[in-house]
């Protein structure tokens, strides 16, 4: 309950005791925070009407018979006077009238987006509305548990965030509460579909998966491919001694974003051993999910290593800088049958695997 301004106090006798002057206030009881109401004077023809709507003590309020008491920026629960003055030119009097301000809840104005990817955060801002409040300020949301997803949380700033895994993919009722600071509360419900993530498409081995190279880095290059939900994607690759590239020897690329010509490269960033033959493999990632992989292998033919008997066609040029660009086909000729033998059986089990 509010206390009464010293006036007003003072003012109660004389207001017990009116009966000179036939005048009233027509106001509601109840009235909602932010809501108006129209006030109505009664009062003999003629009198002068003035009207205190502000609790500041000053009938400076209006004149007319019927004003309109906001309660725009007034915070419920409680309770606000109006009074107001009646001079009939011989007497004056006063009336007062009590009106009850309530709470009101507040109202969810956001909608979330609907839909959610696996593997990918899902953010969702509540902006809520309250009439007993300028801002958002005196609100705090929260998640209703027993509807929201186990792993579904609300930040102190009222968003709510999720990153699904592959067991949410399917549609999950959400249930957000908004509570203004007089614990009214407002809920929202709505559904919320969870899609599966489709892994990019495999790169492709670019322009043969066997090849030899005259650098001890060489650069292993990949066709471009794509993702089938249209998301980016990045590049990884990894050349080992071993198929299984489980061994420490394993030399990993970081993540490789796409070449702009259609081609991704990546130089092998460790020297690899002249005469060695390697094996290499790289995939397309999402972020989520990573495609198959596109595998090849690779010698490594420095010039004092060149086998004798090459026609040149296929030849990187043997003075100048080497290229670690520069490769060959060592499957197809030029290359010493002989010191090639396992590099060509091996070239041979990727083509029966492609
Ligand atoms: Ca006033
Ligand atoms: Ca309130
Ligand atoms: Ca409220
Ligand atoms: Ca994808």
């Amino acid at each position: 309950m509010r206390r009464l301004p010293a006036f007003v106090v003072l003012l109660a006798p004389s207001l017990l005791a009116a009966g000179w002057i036939d005048a009233d206030i027509e106001a509601p009881l109840v009235l909602s925070e932010g809501g108006e109401a129209e006030l109505v004077a009664v009062a003999p023809e003629g009198a002068d009407l003035a009207w205190e709507l502000t609790e500041d003590g000053l009938f400076d309020d209006g004149e007319q018979a019927r004003p309109i008491f906001s309660a725009r920026d007034i915070d419920g629960p409680g309770e606000r006077y109006v009074a107001l003055r009646v001079d009939d030119g011989e007497e004056i009097a006063y009336r007062i009238a009590l009106i009850e301000i309530a709470n009101v809840r507040p109202t969810i104005v956001s909608e979330p987006p609907a839909i959610a990817r696996r593997g990918r955060p899902w953010e969702y801002r509540v902006v809520a509305e309250d009439p007993g409040t300028d801002d958002a300020e005196g609100l705090y949301v929260h998640l209703a548990e027993l509807v929201a997803p186990e792993e579904m949380i609300v930040t102190d700033e009222g968003v709510v965030r999720w990153t699904p895994t592959t067991k949410d993919v399917g549609v999950h009722l959400v249930r957000v509460l908004v509570e203004d600071h007089d614990g009214a509360t407002t809920a929202q419900n709505f559904l919320l579909e969870v899609v599966d993530d489709t892994a990019p498409f495999s790169p492709n081995p670019n322009p043969m998966p066997a090849e030899c190279f005259r650098a001890l880095q060489p650069l292993i290059t990949v066709g471009n491919t794509n993702d089938p939900d249209g998301d980016p994607i990045s590049y990884f690759f990894e050349v080992a001694e071993d198929g299984d590239f489980e061994g420490t020897d394993v030399v990993a690329s970081p993540a490789v974003a796409p070449g702009r010509d259609g081609r991704t490269r990546w130089m092998v960033t460790r020297p690899l051993e002249p005469g060695g033959i390697y094996y290499w493999r790289a995939w397309a990632t999402d972020g989520v999910e990573r495609s198959a992989e596109a595998r090849g292998a690779l010698c490594i033919q420095p010039d004092e290593t060149k086998p004798d008997g090459d026609d040149g066609d296929d030849e990187p040029p043997s003075t100048g800088p080497i290229d670690p660009r520069v490769r060959y086909d060592c499957s197809t000729g030029g290359a010493s049958p002989t010191a090639l033998l396992p590099f060509l059986t091996l070239f041979a089990f990727l083509r029966r695997r492609r």
